[in-house]
């Protein structure tokens, strides 16, 4: 029986703690305190220190799912959450002020796992602020030289959630199964 290991992560606010209730086939175990700071005016609650739940594939197999916070201040645990991991899903607000400068920032942080794995880009929010399309994305994203998925997804909607994740998977090298 395989094993997987998936990590979220994304700015505040992103909906990782949300998609990973959305797709999990078990109760969330989450970290979520009241929010403080400049969080607060986004959201009540944030993640302090991680996301756990799992996704049950067919013949047995499980993906593990595991959020980050979005905050840099407990950017601690990013290094802790992707070990061991096969892929990362990079969760964007569309409704924030600079996306594309989000994109860059996670792309930089979590750059040696990527280069290891891979990445899928979902793109929530995308209902309260149509700009900058998903075209603009893969744009942007040819302009810095690179090539990932990127879906319009609401953290919500658990179908949505669950495209994105068969992106990543289908992204990683094949290869990946006989190891
Ligand atoms: N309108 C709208 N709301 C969304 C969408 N996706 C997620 N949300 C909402 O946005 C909020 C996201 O909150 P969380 O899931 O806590 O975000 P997070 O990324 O875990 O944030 P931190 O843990 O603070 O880093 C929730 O209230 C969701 O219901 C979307 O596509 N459209
Ligand atoms: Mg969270």
């Amino acid at each position: 029986m395989s094993q997987y290991k998936i990590i979220f992560t994304g700015p505040v606010g992103a909906g990782k703690t949300t998609a990973i209730t959305s797709i999990s086939d078990v109760p969330l175990i989450k970290t979520d305190e009241a929010a403080s700071d400049m969080t607060k005016q986004r959201k009540a609650e944030t993640t302090v220190a991680m996301d756990y739940g799992i996704m049950n594939l067919k013949d047995g197999e499980k993906i593990h799912l595991y959020g980050t916070p979005g905050q840099e201040r407990f950017d601690f645990m990013w290094d802790i959450l992707t070990t061991g991991g096969i892929g990362l899903i990079l969760l964007l607000d569309n409704s924030r002020t600079d996306p594309f400068q989000d994109m860059k920032f996670f792309l930089n942080s979590f750059d040696g796992f990527i280069q290891k794995t891979g990445v899928a880009i979902g793109v929530t929010q995308m209902d309260v602020s149509t700009s900058p399309t998903i075209d603009e994305y893969h744009r942007h994203l040819h302009e810095i030289g690179i090539k990932v998925p990127v879906f319009a997804v609401d953290a919500r909607e658990k179908d949505d959630v669950s495209i994105l994740v068969q992106a990543l998977m289908f992204a990683l090298d094949p290869g990946l199964d006989e190891e």
